[in-house]
């Protein structure tokens, strides 16, 4: 995203469209639109602009009205827009910064300071969005942390329902990890949580598929729209492919590898049922699949 940034320059004159796409062309992709309408559905396209350079005085809708649709609109209201308008009195530039702007250059610009300005603008987005990811994301597995799982959850939890779908949830805790790290040390547990934490990954097929890190050795899967049957085939392929990691785990009572033991719960809308029943379902045929042995699913 950072490679080729799409910039849309809105004003209702050619000629102003030209002197900015002319300007910005060899770093940027320039997008062009006439009006307030057009501008609004580029932003909301599937190829929506890293920024947007902004007319004030349009005719039919003026560039107040356009950032006042952007900004409370959750699909485009992070979209950076500058202003760039002949308006110059502070109250003009006051007025345009409170409707949300980033920045507020303008005309006549000076060419060069335009480029300055929008480069800082899309560092700031760019460096927004590493930061937003990071805060996602489990520092040791480099798979989503709990604080995404939860957000996901509630998503997921409410698609289901909505739509009527099974939904199934696993929860997957490594089997005699104390020992482990015990016998092995420390640094090779967070090596074995890495590569647990990969190979689930590669379980998951579906896109709506969601893995995280629930916390210590213990990794949450969400399976939207698949049911018991469903989720009992990822399950059971979850076991064999920790198994074929092939660990070696000699103080463990399971096995001579590092094996996982886990939980299922299924909801099916229809059943009036709480998120919070079916997180305790998982946990406790979790611990069911422990007493019964481990490296086992239950559920
Ligand atoms: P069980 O089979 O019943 O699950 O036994 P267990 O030993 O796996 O369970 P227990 O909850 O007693 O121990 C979990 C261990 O996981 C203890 C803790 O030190 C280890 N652990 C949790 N998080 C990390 C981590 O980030 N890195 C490492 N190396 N170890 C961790
Ligand atoms: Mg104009
Ligand atoms: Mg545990
Ligand atoms: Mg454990």
């Amino acid at each position: 995203m950072y490679e080729n940034p799409r910039i849309l320059i809105v004003d209702d004159e050619k000629m102003n469209l030209k002197v900015l796409a002319d300007l910005l062309k060899e770093d940027y992709v320039p997008v062009l639109a006439r009006n307030g309408e057009q501008a609004i559905q580029h932003a909301l396209s599937d190829t929506p602009p890293d920024l947007i350079l902004l007319d004030v005085i349009m005719p039919q809708m003026g560039g107040y009205e356009v950032i006042k649709y952007l900004k409370n609109n959750d699909k485009t209201k992070n979209i950076p827009v500058i202003f760039v308008t002949a308006l110059s009195s502070t109250e003009d530039e006051e007025f345009g910064l409170r409707l949300g702007a980033v920045d507020y250059i303008t005309k006549p610009f000076s060419p060069p300071i335009v480029k300055i300005r929008i480069r800082n603008h899309l560092r700031i987005v760019h460096q927004y969005k590493l930061l937003d990811q990071l805060a996602h994301l489990d520092g040791l597995t480099e798979i989503c942390n709990r604080r995404r799982f939860e957000e996901e959850f509630k998503k997921e939890w409410d698609r289901s329902l909505r739509n009527r779908l099974p939904f199934s949830l696993a929860m997957i805790d490594v089997d005699y990890f104390k020992q482990y790290n015990d016998h092995y040390g420390h640094a090779m547990g967070d090596l074995a949580l890495q590569r647990i934490a990969k190979a689930l990954s590669e379980v998951l097929r579906r896109p709506a598929d969601f893995i995280a890190r629930y916390g210590g050795e213990e990794f949450v899967m969400l399976m939207p729209e698949t049911d018991h049957q469903g989720a009992l085939q990822v399950a059971e392929h979850s076991l064999k492919k920790v198994v074929g990691l092939a660990i070696p785990h000699h103080y463990s009572r399971a096995a001579d590898y590092i094996t996982v033991s886990i939980g299922l719960s299924t909801i099916h809308p229809a059943v009036a049922a709480s998120q919070k029943t079916f997180l305790a379902t998982a946990d406790q045929n979790l611990y069911r699949a422990k007493e019964g042995g481990r490296n086992r699913v239950v559920g």
